[in-house]
This record gives structure tokens, C-alpha cells and sequence, in this order.
């Protein structure tokens, strides 16, 4: 027979009467208390930032995310979502999901100070019955060893007895955050077998697969997979350099070794960028002891160095050609960290951009999607940008720059370069249409490069 505490939780949940606190309305809060409240409980997001909690509160998404406008509008229009600065909401709320940044320092150390402050909140709000859910990203050990603690210090309260709590690690990519969040499966990792059972009930009202595991587990899990796309990426990279080396193309390499059935290399490219990728394989060696030989570390490294190999692969293309790299002009397409979002968090764009502009080109950025330029001159065209460009460059496989007309664009440019850093532009297709190919792992052979 369930505890009185824990049936009561599970009675609200199914009735939709339990009250829901998310704190941290960003990229993960938002869609979650979104979701949350579509699926029928009422909501408070938490924000410190004014401006999201007005947007919100004004029925739209302070995010450029596919289907979160409507998500938000219909929702706040119904009373079941709002926004607040105000910790208030915490003494209203029967369970809490917290969602705030857990960012890397300078020396890749992971910086829990924004969770551990809203952990503190959320202790001295706690009540009996209640349920606690962690969704930011964490380094494993931080669910039994910081923020379990803390709540019972600071409540004077038992988990598992007096309250619940999980660690329910978000697995959404920006631009298909709302399909992923039902979608994808979700692992719920409870700190005991009660916290387990309701907080998976709370999730399966949004999610479609929940697989239920403990706090400690979900952590590592989080983090290997990320990990391990960054790792895939980096051995792609890695091979793209290799390729160059030996005057072949990586691209053909990867598709005729990805022919193998038990063979699934990811693509090389100028750089891994985002919130994700260039953080969790640091926090999940944050804690590591006695790791001789640090895969981990070397794959983060193959990836950090790919934005500096792309600016050499632009100034020699430069170089090569005659261009004095201090009055040339690249057309730089592509700001945003991947194709197809407005996204640019740690995007490989600022490390280029900045580079190039050290070496004095005037770099001229063109990106359908964001108006951020990290510092270059902004086109609002691709033929403004390419307007009496030196060389073009290709930096985010952004979809429209998939199908770039050349023949049109060699009417405009200078020089007729082309950089390619996503691998998206057909070699032949470039050269039939008079310009110059180099590409990340593009090796030219000596014929072609003389
Ligand atoms: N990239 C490559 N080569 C590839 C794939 C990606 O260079 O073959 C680059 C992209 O251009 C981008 C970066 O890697 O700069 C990261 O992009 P991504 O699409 O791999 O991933 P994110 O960071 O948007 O989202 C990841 C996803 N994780 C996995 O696919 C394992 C997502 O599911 C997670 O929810 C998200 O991290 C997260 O929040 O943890």
C-alpha cells in the first residue's frame, strides 16, 4: 500500500490539480512549462530575465522555437501558464522542475552556482509531499552528493519520506525542442524507487516513452551521449584532415566506409558548436580521477581546433591566389551553430569571424536566420554579402545555402573562391561554374592544387 504522500501526488498528477513550479525559462524551461501546461496543470515559469517574463506573460516566445508562440499563447490565454520574477510561486507549487544553466568556466570546470542558487530556493519553499525534478545538464555524483543534501539540510526534511526527487535530463535539440520533448524517449532517474514512480507519472503525461532508472545512472547517461556524438564528430575531423593529407576527398571516404552495416561516421565540418556538445563531455570528466588517456578530452580538442583550420583554409585559398589577405573581402554565410535554427551559442562563426577580422578582412556576414554578426558587417542579402567578395565561405550548413545558384553569384564576386566548411556545395558543380573549391577534407591532389 503506497504512503498516503505519495497516492496524493499521483492522484493530482492524473487529475492535472497539481500546481507546477519550472525554474529557468530558457530554451528547456520554456518548452517544458509550455508542454506542461497544454497537458493541463497550471504553470508558473520562473525567470530572472524581465523581458521573458513579459513576453511570456504577453502570450508569446521570447525564442525563436518552431510551435512555442502558439504553445505559449493558447496556454497563457487559458490561465494555465504564467510568468514570474517572484519566488513566491515555490510556496503555491507541488513540484518543481529546475532548469537553469550549468556552464563550463574558463578552465572547463563545471560552474553549478546558477543550479546550487536555485536548489537553495527550492530547499527553503520545500513542504512535505512535494516532488523536485533536476533538468539541467549536472556532472555525475551532483544528485546524491549537492543537491540532495541541500534539500534536506535547508528543509529539515527526508527524501523518499518526506518529499521526492529526480533527476530527469532533457534530450531536446533546438529548432524540434517541442517534437523532441514528446518524442524522444525521456529517462527518469528518481533518487529512490517512490521519487521514480512519481515523477515518471508526471512525465508520461507529456512524453510519449518514459524509461524509468535511479538519479546516479541518468546523470552518466545524459552526458555519454552527447559525448558521444562529439567524439564521432572528432573522428570524422580527424579524418578530414587526414584526407587532406593525402590528397583525397573525406567526403567519398565516409560514404564508402559508411557502406560497412556496423559503420555510421558522423560528418567533418568548421567546428562543433552549440550549448550541448561543447560542454557535457567536460562535465562528464569533471569528476573523473586516474584517467591516463583521456579520449574525451583529445576528441574536444580535435573539435575546438576545426574554426582555426577553416581561417587557414581561407587565408591560403587567399594567399594562393594572389589576394592580399588585409584588403580582401570574404562573403561569410552561416552565424547561427548548425542549419536550419537563429541559435548561436558557442558557434564556431565567432572564433572565424573573430580570426579573420584579426587579420584584417573585411568580412561581410550573411545569415537568414540572425541578425548576430559577432562583430563583422551584416548583408541582408547572399548577393549583398558576395557583392565584390574575394572569396566565399561557407560556415553553417544552413538549408537554403544548400542549393546557392553559383552561375548567378560569379556575376558579382571578385575572385571566384569558395570555401566550403559544411561540405555542402558539389565540387564539380563549383568548378563548372568557374570558382576555385577547397573544403574541410577536401584533399587536392598536387595536380590541382598547383
Ligand atoms: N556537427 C558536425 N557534424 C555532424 C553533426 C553535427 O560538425 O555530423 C556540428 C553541428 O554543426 C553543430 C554541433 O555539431 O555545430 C552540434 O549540433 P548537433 O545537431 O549535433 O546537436 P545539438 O547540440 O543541437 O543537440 C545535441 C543533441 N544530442 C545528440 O544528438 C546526442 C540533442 O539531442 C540534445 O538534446 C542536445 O544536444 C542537448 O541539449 O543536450
Amino acid at each position: 500500500m503506497l504512503e498516503a504522500k505519495v497516492q496524493n501526488l499521483l492522484k493530482n498528477i492524473y487529475q492535472r490539480s497539481l500546481c507546477l513550479a519550472v525554474i529557468g525559462s530558457g530554451y528547456v524551461g520554456l518548452p517544458t512549462a509550455a508542454l506542461f501546461a497544454d497537458a493541463g496543470f497550471h504553470v508558473t515559469a520562473i525567470d530572472i530575465k524581465p523581458e521573458i517574463v513579459k513576453a511570456v506573460n504577453d502570450g508569446f516566445s521570447p525564442i525563436n522555437e518552431p510551435r512555442l508562440d502558439e504553445l505559449i499563447s493558447r496556454n497563457v490565454q487559458a490561465g494555465r501558464l504564467r510568468a514570474t520574477s517572484s519566488l513566491e510561486a515555490l510556496t503555491q507549487a507541488d513540484a518543481v522542475i529546475v532548469s537553469v544553466q550549468t556552464p563550463i568556466d574558463q578552465n572547463k570546470r563545471p560552474n553549478l552556482s546558477f543550479l546550487m542558487k536555485a536548489i537553495e530556493d527550492v530547499g527553503r519553499a520545500l513542504r512535505e509531499g512535494m516532488l523536485i525534478v533536476v533538468s539541467s545538464t549536472i556532472p555525475p555524483g551532483t544528485m546524491l552528493e549537492n543537491v540532495k543534501p541541500k534539500l534536506e539540510v535547508l528543509s529539515g526534511l527526508k527524501v523518499e519520506t518526506d518529499f521526492y526527487l529526480a533527476y530527469v535530463p532533457e534530450r531536446i535539440a533546438p529548432g524540434k525542442a517541442i517534437r523532441e520533448f514528446v518524442e524522444n524517449p525521456r529517462l527518469v532517474g528518481g533518487v529512490g524507487p517512490k521519487s521514480t514512480k512519481i515523477a515518471s507519472a508526471l512525465y508520461r503525461t507529456v512524453c510519449k516513452t518514459v524509461i524509468e532508472t535511479e538519479a546516479s545512472t541518468a546523470e552518466v547517461a545524459k552526458l555519454a551521449e552527447n559525448t558521444f556524438r562529439d567524439i564521432n564528430i572528432a573522428y570524422a575531423n580527424q579524418l578530414a584532415l587526414l584526407c587532406e593529407n593525402y590528397g583525397v576527398d573525406v567526403e567519398e571516404v565516409i560514404k564508402l566506409a559508411n557502406t560497412h552495416p556496423r559503420v555510421n561516421i558522423h560528418f567533418p565540418g568548421a567546428g562543433v558548436g552549440g550549448p550541448c556538445l561543447t560542454k557535457d563531455p567536460y562535465l562528464l570528466i569533471s569528476e573523473a580521477r586516474n584517467i591516463k588517456v583521456n579520449l574525451i578530452r583529445v576528441a574536444r580538442e580535435i573539435n575546438d581546433l576545426m574554426p582555426y583550420h577553416a581561417v587557414e583554409i581561407i587565408l591560403n585559398a587567399l594567399r594562393d591566389n594572389g589576394i592580399e589577405v588585409s584588403k580582401s573581402k570574404v562573403a561569410l554565410l552561416g552565424v547561427a551553430y548548425k542549419g536550419g535554427v537563429s541559435d548561436t551559442r558557442n558557434s564556431p562563426a565567432e572564433t572565424i569571424i573573430n580570426e579573420l577580422l584579426l587579420n584584417g578582412v573585411n568580412v561581410s556576414v550573411y545569415d537568414p536566420y540572425t541578425n548576430e554578426t559577432f562583430d563583422a558587417e551584416k548583408a541582408e542579402s547572399l548577393e549583398e554579402a558576395c557583392n565584390d567578395a574575394d572569396l566565399i565561405a561557407i560556415i553553417t550548413d544552413h538549408p537554403e545555402f544548400r542549393h546557392i545558384e553559383l552561375e548567378k553569384i560569379k556575376e558579382l564576386v571578385k575572385h571566384k573562391l569558395i570555401v566550403d566548411g559544411r561540405r555542402i556545395i558539389n565540387p564539380s558543380y563549383a568548378s563548372n561554374c568557374g570558382f576555385k573549391y577547397y573544403g574541410i577534407g577536401y584533399g587536392l591532389k598536387s595536380d590541382e592544387s598547383s
